[in-house]
């Protein structure tokens, strides 16, 4: 453990002086969560807030590794260092996605500025709600001023990774279902700016007026955020600069209107509610495995599937033999 906490701090170290191999390192041990991934997180609590969390969200083949991509060629001019988390919930690997997100992100492969990187699941404790935000940390010690993660697909537990961004980007494009989807995402709710991408094709002025009604940009509450609805050709670049501008106003607004802390306390309490059931679990885990429960939870199934006992009493009993 001792010689771990060392090489932890070196690595740490080592990420701060923009060192990759460092960075990617890391987020492997937050990820597999099997090693000192205590030691890293300690090492990296301090650095917490230290970036912009953007979060990339919408159907599959919607443009977010492209949009992504082009953005970080935006902010790379500006002179920040940037950092591309593409995570996939529902996959144990890191696999598909970053295939084509390498492919997307090509230009920037040789850029010491921009740190790329995909995370899975990976049975981590909590799951990615946990190992996410981790990796965030990681690269905020690294030194990024603004971090995007994307997630592939439109599930809960991307909406979840995605909502707990600073500013949360939804993206739709013209094409049959697009717009449903994100609505039965529960997208809707959680976009603070919407990006219409593939503006070059047919319509994107359609997608543009469904979302218009469908989010309600027209009327704010008074002091709350205006939502924008930008619209993009992300393979040309065009409408990156309007989408940026979105970006930094939202950044401006959550610093003054106190959104932005309330939002990374929440991000916070997540974190450690997902942490804690996990550790529960874990822990009630072992303590039956220790007790032979799977035995005692085939008695009670067996009686449950007879219909002898109800599942709410079966429960009670489980857990009064952990008890005793
Ligand atoms: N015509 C057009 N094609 C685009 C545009 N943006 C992206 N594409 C294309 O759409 C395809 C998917 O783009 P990606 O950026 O990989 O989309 P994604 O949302 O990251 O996809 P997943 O990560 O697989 O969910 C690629 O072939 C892109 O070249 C655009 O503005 N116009
Ligand atoms: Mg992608």
């Amino acid at each position: 453990v001792v010689a771990e906490r060392v090489a932890v701090r070196d690595l740490v170290e080592r990420a701060r002086g923009g060192d990759p191999r460092a960075v990617a390192r890391l987020i492997t041990l937050v990820e597999r969560a099997d090693g000192p991934h205590r030691e890293v997180a300690q090492a990296v609590a301090g650095c917490a807030g230290q970036a912009r969390v953007i979060g990339l969200t919408g159907a599959p083949g919607v443009g977010k590794s492209t949009t992504a991509s082009s953005l970080v060629g935006a902010l790379r001019s500006r002179g920040e260092r940037v950092g591309v988390l593409a995570v996939d919930p529902s996959s144990p690997f890191t696999g598909g996605a970053l295939l084509g997100d390498r492919i997307r992100m090509q230009a920037h492969a040789t850029d010491p500025g921009v740190y790329v990187r995909s995370m899975a699941a990976r049975g981590h404790l909590g799951g990615l709600a946990v190992a996410a935000p981790e990796a965030v940390r990681v690269l905020e010690a690294a030194g990024c001023d603004t971090v995007l993660v994307e997630t592939v697909g439109v599930g809960q537990s991307e909406v979840e990774v995605v909502g707990a961004a600073d500013t949360v980007v939804v993206l739709v494009a013209p094409g049959a279902g697009d717009s449903v989807q994100v609505a039965k995402a529960g997208l809707l709710e959680i976009g603070d700016i919407y990006v219409v991408n593939k503006a070059d094709r047919d319509g994107a002025d359609i997608v543009v007026r469904d979302l218009r009604q469908a989010i309600g940009v027209a009327a704010p509450e008074p002091g709350a955020w205006a939502r924008r609805i930008v619209r993009t050709t992300a393979t040309a670049g065009v409408g990156v600069d309007e989408l940026l501008e979105a970006l930094d106003a939202h950044a401006a607004w959550s610093l003054t209107s106190g959104e932005g802390a309330r939002r990374r306390a929440a991000r916070a309490a997540t974190e450690i509610e997902a942490l804690a059931v996990a550790r529960m679990r874990a822990e009630l885990e072992a303590s039956w495995s220790s007790r032979g429960h799977s035995a005692v939870v085939q008695e009670l199934a067996a009686e449950v599937a007879a219909g002898t006992l109800d599942p709410w009493s079966a429960v009670d009993r489980l857990l009064a033999v952990k008890e005793a």
